[in-house]
């Protein structure tokens, strides 16, 4: 059998992390580990962990969250289900209950410079350049890195959330 990923061909990914239920900070250690164990895979960076409101229904605690950079030769989708997996080896339940709480959450923030609209798979991640909680973590370990739709750094969108806004008229 071929060797499925070409050694050699790699592409950087960011990966957003975030946890508000259990032991939050083990759960983001031990997420961190799993996806350096991944297959062509490799932790780059490592942001500090962010102590944050939760941004979804009333009732939750805050969340953990932190930002990976990852070097791949796992191609987007084997990724994302890598990284639904080890959600899932980490006691995440889907529940339906839009942001509701999670023992860990791990979204794929951004692969490359691509963008895909895919069933299933949306990269750059649809929310992430809106969200705090992932523009400030990434921020720390990738401030250059340019959302390939909207052509803006990772540096630049966490400020824009900074700017007020506009009154019209
Ligand atoms: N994730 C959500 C919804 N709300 N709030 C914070 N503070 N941190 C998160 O990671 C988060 C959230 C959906 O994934
Ligand atoms: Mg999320
Ligand atoms: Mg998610």
């Amino acid at each position: 059998m071929t060797a499925r990923y070409v050694k050699g061909d790699r592409t950087e990914a960011a990966i957003a992390l975030g946890s508000n239920l259990g032991d939050r900070e083990a759960s983001l250690r031990s997420a961190v580990a799993a996806l350096d164990a991944l297959p062509h895979t490799n932790v780059r960076r490592v942001s500090r962990f962010h102590e944050t409101d939760p941004v979804g229904p009333p009732g939750q605690g805050r969340y953990l969250n932190a930002a990976v950079v990852v070097s791949t030769g796992l191609p987007p989708r084997r990724l994302l289900e890598a990284l639904l997996e080890i959600e899932r080896q980490h006691g995440r339940v889907r529940t339906g209950v839009r942001n509701g709480p999670r023992t860990l959450d791990l979204d794929l923030a951004l692969y490359g410079d691509q963008a895909i609209e895919e069933v299933g798979l949306e990269v750059p991640h649809p929310r992430f350049a809106a969200r705090r909680f992932v523009l400030l973590p990434l921020a720390e370990i990738a401030p250059q890195w340019r959302h390939p739709i909207l052509g803006a750094s990772v540096e630049s969108l966490l400020h824009r959330l900074d700017e007020p806004v506009e009154s019209f008229p």
